[in-house]
């Protein structure tokens, strides 16, 4: 009998603790499910980031340096590391913001991008005085051996040539290419490799998904692979709207560009839900949008986003992010462009002073519904 007992307690006690482990699996998973974040979400897909700007470099916006530390792993500097801000003139480089905003990156331990080496807008005022090939390839050497060396193994990634291409796929007619012909760029990646051999360095441009200015990225990584030059990835930039391009243009695109064996990277994701100047019958693209400035037909959701809307984008950044997952072997980062709403470009272009909303927290830096939607897709899978 008193075996008996003893035996039916040790079962009992047993099923008890079987019981409260399962149920404290049950709980760990629920607790993790609710903590998740951008960046737990998608630890074991591809980095997830955002652009940051001079606030949240210095540390003024602390409400949205929280926001960063807690949901993003990689960051890039929006605006302080082009040409005009890092090296206005010839002699003379201005690391303080950049390295605060290094700072900002090793802090948090994150993927810390530099962006960008060599674009033909926010340029420096003096190179765009320079007419000769030998002075250009001087002046290119002198930026990019400065910038990537002083930041060696602290910046990882760079985006050595930003917009090359014309819509058409061609080569846009910057001062770099007047100036040297198109091998500026095989010399820029050249340079980039030699400063810093460890540091991935990619190529990023707008409107990678039309198939025309694909065909012109697959050219220039082939002419680069071709002369034995070192190029890590493709940035496709990723300013989209409610209604395109379409998700078989962006797939075309991450297969076409990871085909070359180079990352597949989303550098500068947004989706404007603003009506767009090119939409408007007779609006010619080289028109003046000042006109547009202050029309309320233009503006539709100055305060808040009416649920229609905020579902319609909800649904776009998931059907996105389910392409992303699917070619997650691909995908090596996904970039949003700014932090929340508020700061966004896209509040002042094409026209000034609109009240845009592309992005996964709103003015206030709550989550809207997209992020919840993307956030229950890796709930799900
Ligand atoms: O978001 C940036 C905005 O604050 C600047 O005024 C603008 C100036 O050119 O650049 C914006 O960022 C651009 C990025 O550097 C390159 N791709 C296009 C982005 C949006 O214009």
């Amino acid at each position: 009998m008193k075996i008996n007992f003893k035996i039916t307690t040790l079962l009992l006690l047993f099923m008890v603790s079987a019981i409260s482990c399962e149920k404290k699996e049950e709980v760990e998973k629920q607790v993790n499910e609710e903590t998740l974040t951008l960046k737990s979400a998608f630890s074991d897909d591809f980095f997830v980031g955002s652009a940051v700007n001079d606030n949240h470099i210095n540390g003024k916006d602390t409400l949205a340096l929280q926001l960063i530390g807690k949901e993003f792993n990689t960051l890039t500097p929006e605006n302080i590391m082009k040409w005009m801000n890092i090296h206005p003139e010839e002699n003379t480089f201005n690391y303080n913001m950049s390295d605060q905003y290094v700072a900002l990156g090793e802090k948090n331990t994150m993927h810390i991008v530099g962006h960008t080496l060599v674009w033909h807008s926010q340029l420096a005022p003096y190179i765009n005085t320079i007419s000769d090939s030998a002075t250009m390839a001087e002046n290119l050497k002198s930026h990019i051996n400065t910038i990537v060396g002083k930041y060696k193994g602290r910046i990882h990634s760079w985006d050595v040539v930003n917009e090359a291409l014309n819509e058409d796929g061609t080569l846009r007619e910057s001062i770099f290419l007047k100036v040297m012909g198109k091998d500026y760029i095989n010399y820029a990646f050249q340079l980039a490799a030699l400063a810093d051999p460890a540091a991935e360095l990619n190529y990023n441009d707008y409107n990678l998904w039309k198939p025309e200015k694909r065909a012109g990225v697959v050219q220039l990584v082939k002419d680069l692979q071709a002369k034995g030059t070192k190029i890590d990835g493709v940035g496709m930039q990723a300013h989209w709207s409610l209604e395109g391009p379409s998700l078989e243009d962006i797939e075309n695109s991450i297969i076409a560009y990871s085909d070359l064996g180079v990352k597949v990277m989303f550098t500068e994701l947004d989706i404007t839900v603003l009506p767009n100047p090119w939409d408007l019958n007779g609006a010619a693209v080289e028109q003046s949008y000042e006109q547009f400035e202050g029309d309320p037909k233009m503006n539709p959701y100055p305060n808040t986003l009416p649920d229609s809307i905020q579902n319609k984008l909800a649904k776009r950044y998931e059907d996105i992010f389910n392409l992303f997952l699917k070619h997650k072997d691909k995908i090596s980062r996904v970039t949003f462009w700014g932090v929340h709403d508020g700061q966004s470009w896209l509040n002042d272009w094409p026209i000034k002073g609109r009240t845009n909303h592309p992005l996964l927290f709103d003015r206030k830096l709550n989550p809207k519904k997209a992020y919840q939607q993307i956030i229950e897709l890796k709930k799900q899978n």
